[in-house]
């Protein structure tokens, strides 16, 4: 029932990238934008198949490379509910994608793609819907047209652009239309503008329940947006008429969207976060300003301010998942609810010791340790809690908010029981984030939020618990998939013998944390190490440097 004659065709005019082996991993395909026309070709279809087997609903595809240089590009599959790709269905999308690189003819291709197709019992007469988006990368528009040729023309396909987006944004409005199509009635599809309307009215709901004025708790908010699609988007935002805040309170930096070799250049959230310094084009000004700085595709977001001292002070992940936790928990409390909603907050092992002492000590708060990934962390946050905080210390998370949550607090609202207020601030509270992933944006109007709420300077957020000195460094090493891990990929099991030398320097450091695992996405190991001493900090990390090497 495939237009042999027509995918064909649109085989042979796109695929010219042949023999790399390509791997869909935790951000999905990411390399050279110049290598990835067959990459595109084939998540196209894998997508089309994605939503045919789910009965036609929205399946999303992004084309972002992130924080990665302007040369880059890449591209990942959404769930219609706007979660990342199903994990079994990763290893299709590279049967598919190295099928297309390492094929010698079409038909060899062609016979691997029906194979999936009868191995997945996938129903061609269906019609499948597809949402796609790109940021802001020069290479992403010829990219989007290897991705979608074969959609509509071989697949009748209905394909819906988005154009440029941030990834959360082609997160957002893929679960929205679906939702919209499940509910029936208005058929329309949504749109970037319904995620604009609806975290403005969350924001605005937020501070009239809490009665408190439209204005930040800080003199002025200065936004980096890497120079990426964060920038324009986030305009729109403020841009709107019914954005109430002042509009000199935030100032938007690095909004070069649109000159190509700027994207993440010397700014940004990872520049930011590794470098432990301003970005390009901030410089400290009044010493109340908060700061903060997006990646590329704004799906991620880290704070940070400069003391009086001109001394740099890094707000990231940790501090946001510490920051939502104790405001949470204190909501949770006034209404009532602790016993019967449980809050937690999910972190990796590059979180830094001193906020997981805070979160267990201070906050009396449940914590778990997953492996590096947002997936990993949005699993067990959806599998533990009703309210499940989690961020990667690098910026990217988000908080969600399990059924139980919401019918607990509809139920009480509607019996005008409890403490209406805190219940209230709970329910804006939810609205106001973006459960479908981490989202710069709606993380950055949260914290603003939640700060306004409770009258905290970025001094005082800081102060909730003191980092302890830590390093991250990354190893190139010969080969990286010999370094396999246990334990949340705290301990090392192979190479034989490695983690019992690493302890042994572990030993040696007050207060010593470090860990070893390969990156899966740069061809590296990366060393974390942390100790109580800052004046021992580099000699603990080149220790286990020389141990690893
Ligand atoms: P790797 O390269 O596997 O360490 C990095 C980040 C992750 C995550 C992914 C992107 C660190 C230490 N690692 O993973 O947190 O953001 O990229 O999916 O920041
Ligand atoms: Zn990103």
């Amino acid at each position: 029932k495939i237009d042999y004659d027509q995918l064909r065709k649109l085989y042979e005019e796109t695929c010219c990238s042949k023999n790399l082996q390509y791997s869909y991993g935790t951000a999905g395909f990411r390399t050279l934008a110049k290598d990835l026309d067959t990459v595109m070709f084939t998540t196209g279809i894998l997508a089309v198949l994605r939503s045919l087997k789910l009965e036609g609903q929205y399946v999303g595809v992004m084309i972002t490379a992130s924080h990665n240089p302007y040369q880059d590009n890449g591209v990942k599959i959404v769930e219609p509910d706007g979660s990342m790709l199903l994990a079994a269905w990763e290893p299709y999308a590279m049967q598919l994608a190295n099928a297309a690189s390492f094929a010698t003819t079409f038909d060899e291709f062609y016979a691997e793609l029906v194979k999936l197709i009868e191995h997945e019992k996938i129903d061609l007469d269906a019609a499948p819907h597809v949402v796609v988006g790109r940021d802001s990368r020069e290479s992403s528009p010829f990219l989007l047209r290897c991705l979608t040729s074969t959609m509509a023309s071989v697949f009748h396909a209905q394909v819906v652009d988005l154009g440029c987006v941030t990834t959360p944004q082609l997160h957002y409005v893929t679960n929205l239309s679906n939702r919209r199509q499940r509910e029936g009635g208005s058929a329309q599809v949504a749109t970037e503008q319904d995620y604009y309307s609806f975290f403005i009215d969350a924001f605005n709901e937020l501070f009239t329940t809490c009665q408190i004025e439209k204005r930040l708790s800080v003199p002025k908010l200065f936004v980096d947006t890497a120079n990426g699609i964060g920038g324009p988007q986030l305009k729109k935002l403020l841009a709107s008429k019914d954005w109430a805040v002042p509009s000199d309170e935030i100032e938007i930096v690095n909004d070069k969207s649109d000159v190509p070799k700027l994207l993440n250049f010397e700014c940004g959230a990872d520049y930011v976060k590794t470098n432990q310094s301003l970005p390009k084009g901030l410089s400290p000004s009044s010493p109340d300003s908060l700061y903060c700085s997006f990646d590329g595709d704004a799906d991620r977001v880290v704070f940070y301010y400069v003391d009086p001292e001109s001394k740099f002070h890094l707000l990231d992940g940790d501090k946001i998942s510490t920051l939502f936790a104790k405001f949470l928990s204190q909501q949770l409390q006034l209404a009532n609810l602790t016993g019967c909603l449980k809050i937690g907050v999910v972190q990796t092992a590059y979180a830094n010791g001193s906020s997981t002492t805070y979160i267990e000590d201070t906050l009396h708060c449940p914590v778990s340790c997953t492996k590096t990934g947002v997936k990993h962390l949005h699993h067990e946050a959806a599998t533990h809690y009703d309210i499940g905080i989690y961020f990667e210390a690098n910026g990217h998370g988000t908080v969600i908010f399990s059924e139980k949550f919401h019918e607990t607090i509809e139920s009480k609202l509607s019996k005008s029981q409890g403490n209406l207020l805190a219940l209230n601030t709970l329910r804006c509270f939810a609205n106001l984030i973006n459960q479908t992933v981490g989202d710069a944006i709606s993380d950055m109007l949260a914290v603003l939020a939640t700060l306004s709420i409770l009258q905290m300077a970025p001094t005082d957020w800081d102060r909730e618990y003191t980092d302890l000195p830590n390093k991250l460094v990354k190893c190139i090493v010969p080969d990286r998939s010999i370094f396999q891990t246990t334990d949340q990929e705290r301990k090392l099991q192979n190479p034989a013998g490695l983690q019992t030398k690493i302890d042994s320097v572990i030993a040696k450091y007050p207060m010593g944390r470090s860990f070893v695992r390969a990156s899966g996405t740069e061809d590296a190991v990366r060393v974390y190490a942390e100790c109580q001493d800052p004046t021992k900090l580099d000699q603990f990390c080149n220790e286990i440097v020389e141990h690893v090497k």
